[in-house]
């Protein structure tokens, strides 16, 4: 059975200018969201993350974990990470962002986030290991969050909510010219995971 349907709908382009951010909305059944949320919650290797904060290096209370077609290692905030081997999960969810988005895909970095107090700060996923100018698919699941954009240069904003089983794909040149967060909220009490599949060009 195909649970998800695989017809490419872009919809509208969020940002005005330099870059292209497409928001599918909810792309499958709640009852299968939900039963992603808890696969993802129970079986991905979860672990603390690193950033640079103010020249600092801190562990951050969100978890992430890096999955991949092979060991790719992928660096940020002086951190290097080894991608695992897909999951079965893992591997569906990228056939449908494959589908969805018409672009491939050969590696995902999941955040959990256990409440709207912890989010992640400005930032472009431009780091040397990703192909340049290469898509980002992100597929969320758990509590609605914001998500906001920032042009580098004229600091306009842009922002949305991404729902529980959604999809988004930013691409072309969004990371040269778009700073992106996921701003913390004390309204929020829920936990969220975020999957973003992206291509690595180096192993
Ligand atoms: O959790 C999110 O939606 C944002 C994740 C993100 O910004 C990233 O992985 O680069």
């Amino acid at each position: 059975m195909d649970l998800f349907s695989s017809e490419i709908d872009l919809g509208q382009n969020w940002l005005p200018k330099d870059g292209t951010v497409n928001y599918y909305g909810s792309v499958m059944a709640r009852n299968i969201a939900d039963a992603y949320f808890q696969e993802l919650l129970t079986n991905i290797a979860w672990t603390n993350d690193v950033a640079i904060i103010y020249g600092k290096r801190i562990e951050t209370k969100r978890k992430v974990a890096w999955y991949g077609d092979q060991p790719f290692e992928y660096t940020y905030s002086n951190h290097t990470k080894k991608a695992l081997p897909w999951t079965k999960a893992l591997l569906e969810l990228k056939t449908l962002a494959e589908k969805r988005t018409g672009e491939t895909y050969n590696s995902c970095l999941l955040n959990l986030y256990h409440s709207g107090e912890e989010g992640m700060a400005w930032h472009s996923d431009a780091e040397k290991d990703l192909k340049r100018n290469g898509a980002i698919a992100s597929l969320s699941f758990g509590a609605e969050r914001k998500f906001a954009f920032k042009h580098k240069q004229t600091k306009e904003k842009v922002e949305l909510i991404l729902d529980h089983g959604s999809l988004l794909v930013m691409k072309g040149y969004t990371q040269s010219h778009w700073l992106h967060r996921l701003p913390p909220t004390k309204l929020v009490k829920t936990p969220r995971i975020n999957l973003t599949f992206r291509t690595i060009v180096s192993v």
